[in-house]
């Protein structure tokens, strides 16, 4: 070899990704076609220093068969998959990739709020199935999204972006809640913080951007959603497993609340049978928060400069906090 050091990445990257990580590392790539499958992956990393991967556990199965590995680079903001514990006991650096897709995920965010505020999907769905009423029929009503209050669970990156639509975009009041205190996020975008319970109660909207934790695992089960106002919308573009999934059909199907956007659910992909499939007041997206190609690109180019960080001695400024 070259001397340089050896790393797999687990899927394509753009052009640009590429030759940055030739000029760095003696470096594998899975080009497709199609998702690498996890064999393969266990198959690749023997005599690996780095992987940059997104969407696979790192846990004992991926350390035991990776001697040789000081970093893995997930090509995600959501570093769930690391487990932290095995990763330091085993002196394996995790990165992500924070910072580039807040406002691509916000976009989003506010969009499946918007489209389950209005019924865009179901009411899109209603013209191309050959019906018309006009708007002035109540059957077609949505909800305001102007002057209503949001209330955002996990004030990170995304969420004080999120923010900024609501406040400057839809003169919404904003309601945060979150592990510490943002005065300066208070201070520069008139967020106020709430408790957990009382900005269930106290917001029309409901977005969930928390990382998934063991403290944030599950939180929104039947007592959050009960503690919802009836005519209030839940939005999820954080981990579906952040929801207990079963508590959340109750509340769309009984009516405990109005309606839900959601972009993650408990099992990807959503199980055919998933009654969230079935509801006209549910809009079901497939994980696209960053669905961009300037944004994915941007998400490679952190993730391998990360990882080139870690293997070159260098301070890579986004070793995930947990493993600094
Ligand atoms: C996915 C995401 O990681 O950044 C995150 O945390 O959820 C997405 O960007 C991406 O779709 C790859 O799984």
């Amino acid at each position: 070899g070259n001397g340089l050091p050896k790393v797999f990445v687990a899927q394509p990257v753009p052009g640009e990704v590429e030759a940055y990580l030739k000029e760095h590392c003696d470096c594998r790539i899975w080009r497709g076609p199609g998702r690498l499958p996890l064999d393969t992956l266990f198959s690749e990393v023997g005599e690996m220093e780095g992987v940059m991967l997104s969407g696979f556990k790192v846990n004992g199965e991926l350390l035991d068969r990776s001697p040789k590995l000081r970093v893995v680079s997930d090509v995600s903001v959501g570093y769930n998959n690391f487990d932290l514990e095995l990763m330091r006991a085993r002196g394996v650096a995790g990165t992500h990739t924070p910072g580039v897709l807040d406002d691509t995920v916000a976009d989003l965010a506010m969009g499946l709020l918007l489209a389950a505020a209005r019924r865009i999907p179901e009411l899109d769905r209603y013209v191309k199935d050959g019906n018309w009423q006009r708007g002035d029929n109540e059957a077609l009503f949505g909800k305001d999204v102007h002057h209503a209050t949001l209330g955002i669970l996990g004030m990170g990156r995304i969420g004080e972006a999120l923010a900024k639509r609501a406040r400057f975009g839809f003169d919404m009041e904003v309601l945060y809640h979150n592990r510490h205190r943002k005065p300066e996020a208070e201070m520069a975008l008139g967020v106020r913080y709430a408790g957990f319970e009382e900005l269930l109660s106290g917001s029309d909207y409901v977005v969930l951007l928390a990382p998934l934790t063991p403290a944030t695992r599950g939180m929104m089960d039947e007592e959050a959603f009960r503690r919802m106002k009836p005519d209030a919308v839940f939005v999820n573009v954080s981990r579906g497993e952040t929801v207990r999934e079963e508590a959340l059909v109750r509340a769309l199907s009984e009516g405990w609340i109005r309606g839900a956007g959601l972009d993650v659910y408990e099992k990807e992909p959503v199980p055919r049978e998933s009654p969230l499939l079935g509801m006209a007041n549910c809009v079901t997206l497939p994980h696209i928060g960053s669905a961009v190609a300037q944004t994915r690109a941007d998400m490679a180019m952190l993730a391998a400069r990360s990882m080139v960080a870690v293997l070159e001695g260098r301070d890579p400024g986004t070793i995930v906090p947990e493993l600094r």
